[in-house]
């Protein structure tokens, strides 16, 4: 594969197909074990990815990359092949998760700043030695009453740039992670209101990585949808979503920006793919627009796997069922119905 960040970036976000994340941090892996009753082992862990790493039928058609937290990147399968090697056996690229958490911002309570720039220039010189080729730093933007406030939105998208250049340097390309979240606690945080904060968080980005002198056709963004938050007393509709989030983006994001890959944030499997899909099909867009979901893609799976070898190929065909759904969604073609034939 080249390995230029044009082209690296280019593959991500291929035509139908879309971006595993699959960085749990040991803390949030521990959670999502939890939840099915399995220990969050080393070994568990690794079974756990490497199913989903071995499922052909997503990885080969449906998904360009695969996000891995440090350890997994580290990872043997098995039968001793590099985990690596699985996702670039697929034709996916590896990814890595370099940043450090997002923590309390001081002075700016309810607010987070995250932390990895230092020795992070070390860091990508030794990830690329061991495969990967793009990386991905989140950044977190809350809603609540007074916030965000200009320190917090300008301090995450400072690091963001200053990560996305020290990305470029190693000859990895940066996926750009702001996340409004979507789990405020205000019943004010509605559409608008989000709309409000993702156009003001993106300008910021786009300054700032403007300002680090980062390639924008060497980079991915992986935003919000523009949603009403959890607790919102009035919830937009699939295509108010897909409307306001297309506006935003066009008003935000440069055209020289090869594609945007989302998050699901919290919203359902099927609510992710909807959106995806109404959104694509409001085209012709400036970028491609796909998915780079986490929960949203492993729900099924995990479920459907719970820790025990015997339900592998049941995990395996519910991940590729909704790698299929979203792939579908990244060209503007799904349908409700056509979930429910392929199910
Ligand atoms: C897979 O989860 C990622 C890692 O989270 P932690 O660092 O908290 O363990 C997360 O950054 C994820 O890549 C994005 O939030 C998108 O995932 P969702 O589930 O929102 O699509």
């Amino acid at each position: 594969m080249s390995e230029r960040l044009e082209d690296i970036a280019q593959a991500m976000v291929a035509d139908g197909k879309g971006i595993l994340a699959a960085d749990e941090s040991t803390g949030t892996i521990k959670k999502r074990f939890d939840s099915i009753g399995v220990e969050s082992t080393e070994e568990n862990r690794r079974d756990y990815r490497e199913m989903l790493f071995r499922a052909d039928d997503a990885m080969k058609n449906c998904i360009s990359g695969v996000i891995l937290f440090d350890e997994t990147l580290r990872q043997k399968a098995a039968d001793g092949t590099p985990l690596v090697d699985l996702i670039k056996a697929a034709g996916a690229v590896p990814g890595i998760k370099v940043d450090a958490g997002a923590k309390d911002m001081p002075g700016f309570p309810g607010e987070k700043i995250t932390e990895g720039l230092d020795g992070l220039r070390d860091r990508l010189k030794e990830y690329h030695g061991l495969g990967a080729r793009f990386a991905k730093w989140r950044a977190v933007i809350d809603i609540a009453d007074g916030i965000p406030s200009w320190g917090c939105v300008k301090a995450n998208a400072h690091a963001l740039a200053r990560y996305a250049a020290l990305c470029q340097e190693a000859g990895i390309v940066p996926i750009v992670e702001p996340e409004v979240l979507m789990d405020g606690p205000v019943a004010a945080h509605d559409a608008d209101r989000c709309y409000q904060v993702t156009e003001w968080a993106l300008n910021t980005v786009f300054d700032e990585l403007f300002e680090q002198r980062v390639l924008l056709e060497g980079m991915v963004l992986k935003p919000n949808m523009v949603i009403s938050g959890k607790n919102a007393s009035r919830q937009a509709s699939a295509e108010e979503v897909a409307e306001k989030t297309v506006r935003c983006l066009k008003s935000t994001v440069p055209a020289a920006v090869p594609g945007i890959a989302f998050l699901s944030g919290g919203q359902s499997d099927e609510e992710a793919t909807r959106h995806l899909s109404l959104m694509n099909a409001m085209g012709p867009l400036p970028w491609k627009l796909t998915f780079s979901y986490g929960r949203a893609l492993q729900a099924a799976a995990l479920k459907a796997w719970g820790g025990k070898t015997e339900n592998v190929a049941a995990a395996q065909s519910a991940f590729s069922h909704r790698a299929r759904m979203n792939g579908l969604a990244a060209a503007g073609k799904w349908s409700a119905d056509q979930e429910k034939q392929a199910a």
